[in-house]
This record gives structure tokens, C-alpha cells and sequence, in this order.
């Protein structure tokens, strides 16, 4: 028969984002400070989950020398590849950072993707970013990243689900060249340079109320605590990093204070270092506040890890010597007696807490006026009864531990926080212009 010959299309189908299966890869080095092994990669597992990838299997090794080529040794490097093959694997993730030689090597061995722990959380990152200051410093940090990893990342960066700003720049990945991710990243920090000094002005208006920040490991219920002191509504799910941006509540029920309390995100083992630096606006927060929640999810087994990790991050922050509480969520997670018990003697200062049905939540409260009441100073001062209606507006800045009625003046015996006796002066001289 004659004619045209037939065309035929072949049309490859996508794997879905809850195809996409990928191989773990971790590795045991000996050391004292290294977090236990089987912790951090069930971890891997679940920030794989997290970003849409299926595990299929997980491949470990003890190392004492690493092999600068691949990370792994030579018969390990086999051993994945024949996983890779056997179950068709779309990526391969090594639970430790890898060089970019290492992973362009692997790359070439595997003939498929091959990302790090570092890189994952990027995703996930890039995922939840929501708002122009996480988007922006999520984009920051995976443009310094991907920068000396320039010939195979830029493709897997332009294709990102939702991939953010990026996408502007084209999926044109022949063209773009490592000048042009420079500028893009001076742009980026300029942008964050801007956003930092809208934050910093905000901050200075918050003036002298107390302002407590809640700080902890990644899906330990912070923002679910959030919502219970502030009735704010942020979200709240069951999965890692669903907070990246920060929002900051008065505390209105059951205070007697005017307290800010601020959200942030989560902490977990081994970020990338430039994901902390890019997101120093929103950890600023955690700088500036006066007390530290710490929180933690007690029904976890790994809850003494969560506990260093944060206290690392705390460090790396220079924030140590800020006021803090330790404070235990999801008792109503544990059913044994015993293992609260025990938990709780190993850390005796903390407070347990139920965010789900409210337990404990009250000995927080006053846990945190306790801390606030502290950092009060004392003073005296006498008003004449002419000027005795200020007295409501001095109540806001401070506390009045007892009133005298004497016969000429009033005796307010204040304790006041810091900034607290001007505003109070303040007060008393608008009072005597407008008299
Ligand atoms: N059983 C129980 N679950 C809780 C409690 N507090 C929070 N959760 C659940 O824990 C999960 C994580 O809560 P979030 O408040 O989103 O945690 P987060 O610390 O803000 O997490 P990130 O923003 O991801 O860092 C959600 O599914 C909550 O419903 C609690 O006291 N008990
Ligand atoms: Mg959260």
C-alpha cells in the first residue's frame, strides 16, 4: 500500500510527584556527637515522604575513610546501582552532603538523579514557601547551592513543582550561565537586605512588650500551641516544615500582660548552613524575643536528639543566654506512665503539655508570666489625686504591685520592664499639659 507512511507518537508518561521512587543511601561514621544512625535515616525516610518521593530502599555503610569520588566505596557504589536497575529508581538521596564532584560522579555511575539531605529540605522548602520573605530566602539558599552544581541542578531547578522566580528566568538551561545566577543571587540578597530593614522597623514598634518566641524541632506542634494562646490561624499539619514563615500574636487569653508570641520554623538535624544564613530575617525573631518555648514532641523516641539539635541551632544563633522553658507536647501521646516520668526527671525544669486536649497549658502560662515578672524593676513614684484617671493607660506598662492612698498623693508602687519607667513618665506629662 502506498500513501504516507504512518507516524507514530510515543508518549512517555511523567512519573507523578507520588511516583517518583528513590533509593536512601546512608552512611555510619564513627564519633561520639554524630546523631544515632537508624534516627537520622528514619528521618531521611520521612523527608523524602515529605517531598513527594517514594522509598523503595535504604542502603547503609560504615565508613572510617571516605572515598573523595563517590562518598561510598567502591563495592557500595555497585551495590546501589543494582538497586537503582532493579527497581528503576528516579533518585537516589545520600543522607550526608555530597561534594559536587561526588555527585556528578554518581550521577554518571546511576544515570539518574542524585540529591542530599541538604537538597531535600531545599524541596521542601521550595514547597511550603508561601510568602515573598520565605520564597525569596528558600530561593536564595538553593541558588547557592546549586550554583558550583551548575550543569545538572539548573534543569532540576526550572522543572521544580511550583518552582518559584526560577521558572522567570527560563527553562533554558544551555543559556544560563554562572554570571547570570550571580547577579540573580545579588539580587536575591538585595531583596532580602529590603526586607530585613521593613522587619527591623516593624520590630522597633513593638517597643518594650515582652516577646516570647516559640523554637523547636520540625512538627513538634508549635504553631498548634500558637493558635491556642493567640487564636491566631496558622497552619497546622502533620507533616515537616509546614511553618516557614513567621507570624507574631498577642497572647489574649488569661494574661495580664501584653505578651507578642512568635512562630517560626522548625529545626531539624544537619540544615544547610545557608539555609540558616538565608533565613536570618525570619530567626530574627528568635533573637529578639526575651523568653524561648522550646518545644519539643516528648512521644517521640527521639526526643533527647530534638532537644540537642535545637539547643545547637539556639547556639549558632547566639541566643543561649536568652530566658527559656522546655517545654514537653503530645503527653496525651504517651500511654505509659512510666515513660513520662522517666522523661521528665531527666529534664526536670520542663513543662509537659497537651495541645490537642489542654493539659498543662495553663502552668505554661504562668510559667511565662513568672518569667516576665523577673525582668521587672522595681519603682515608686507618688501622683496627686487630680491625675488619678492615668492610672489605667500606667497599667499597660507594667505591673501595680500596691496602690496607697495617702492624703495628699497616690502611692503606685510599680514593677516595670524595661523602657517602662519613660513611657509611664510620658504619660504623667501629657496629663499635666492637658490639665
Ligand atoms: N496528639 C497530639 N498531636 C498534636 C499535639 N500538638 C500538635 N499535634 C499535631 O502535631 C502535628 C504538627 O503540629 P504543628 O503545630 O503543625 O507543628 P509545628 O511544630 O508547627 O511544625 P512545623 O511548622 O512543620 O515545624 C499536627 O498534626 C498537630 O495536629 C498534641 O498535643 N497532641
Ligand atoms: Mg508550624
Amino acid at each position: 500500500m502506498g500513501g504516507k507512511p504512518k507516524t507514530t507518537i510515543t508518549r512517555y508518561k511523567q512519573p507523578q510527584p507520588q511516583e517518583r521512587k528513590a533509593i536512601l543511601v546512608g552512611v555510619e561514621f564513627p564519633g561520639n556527637d554524630a546523631p544515632p544512625f537508624a534516627e537520622t535515616l528514619d528521618e531521611l525516610e520521612s523527608l523524602a515522604a515529605t517531598a513527594y518521593y517514594t522509598p523503595v530502599a535504604t542502603l547503609s555503610q560504615r565508613l572510617t575513610v571516605v572515598n573523595p569520588k563517590t562518598l561510598i566505596g567502591k563495592g557500595k557504589v555497585e551495590e546501589v546501582l543494582r538497586a537503582v536497575r532493579h527497581h528503576s529508581a528516579d533518585v537516589v538521596i545520600f543522607d550526608d552532603n555530597l561534594s559536587p564532584a561526588q555527585n556528578r560522579n554518581l550521577e554518571n555511575t546511576f544515570k539518574c538523579r542524585v540529591i542530599d539531605r541538604s537538597w531535600l529540605i531545599l524541596e521542601i522548602f521550595r514547597d511550603h514557601a508561601r510568602t515573598r520573605e520565605a520564597k525569596t530566602q528558600v530561593e536564595l539558599a538553593s541558588l547557592k547551592y546549586a550554583l558550583p552544581r551548575l550543569t545538572r541542578m539548573w534543569g532540576h531547578l526550572s522543572r521544580q513543582r511550583g518552582g518559584i522566580g526560577l521558572r522567570d528566568v527560563g527553562e533554558t538551561q544551555i543559556q544560563l550561565d554562572r554570571r547570570l545566577i550571580r547577579d540573580q543571587i545579588t539580587k536575591l540578597a538585595r531583596q532580602l537586605k529590603q526586607i530585613d530593614r521593613e522587619k527591623k522597623t516593624q520590630r522597633k514598634s513593638r517597643g518594650g512588650v515582652y516577646k516570647v518566641a516559640l523554637v523547636g524541632y520540625t512538627n513538634a506542634g508549635k504553631s498548634t500551641l500558637m493558635n491556642r494562646l493567640t487564636g491566631a490561624r496558622v497552619l497546622i499539619e502533620n507533616k515537616l516544615f509546614a511553618t516557614l514563615d513567621s507570624t507574631i500574636r498577642k497572647i489574649k487569653k488569661n494574661f495580664p500582660y501584653p505578651v507578642l508570641l512568635s512562630d517560626t520554623v522548625g529545626l531539624i538535624d544537619k540544615l544547610p548552613h545557608d539555609l540558616i544564613a538565608s533565613f536570618k530575617s525570619t530567626l530574627d525573631e528568635v533573637r529578639d524575643a526575651d523568653l524561648l518555648l522550646k518545644m519539643m514532641d516528648i512521644s517521640d523516641p527521639n526526643v533527647e536528639r530534638q532537644i540537642q539539635t535545637t539547643n545547637k541551632v539556639l547556639n549558632e544563633l547566639e541566643v543561649e543566654n536568652t530566658d527559656s522553658i522546655l517545654v514537653f507536647n503530645k503527653i496525651d501521646r504517651i500511654e505509659d506512665p512510666e515513660i513520662l516520668e522517666a522523661q521528665v526527671q531527666r529534664n526536670p525544669e520542663a513543662i509537659c503539655i497537651s495541645c490537642q486536649d489542654g493539659k498543662g497549658l495553663d502552668r505554661l502560662r504562668q510559667a511565662i508570666v513568672e518569667c516576665y515578672e523577673n525582668k521587672l524593676t522595681p519603682w515608686r513614684i507618688n501622683i496627686n489625686y487630680e491625675y488619678a484617671k492615668v492610672i489605667p493607660q500606667i497599667r499597660k506598662h507594667g505591673v501595680i504591685a500596691k496602690t496607697d492612698y495617702e492624703e495628699k498623693f497616690i502611692r503606685l508602687h510599680l514593677r516595670l520592664p524595661p523602657g517602662g519607667k519613660e513611657k509611664v513618665n510620658a504619660i504623667l506629662k501629657l496629663a499635666r499639659e492637658q490639665q
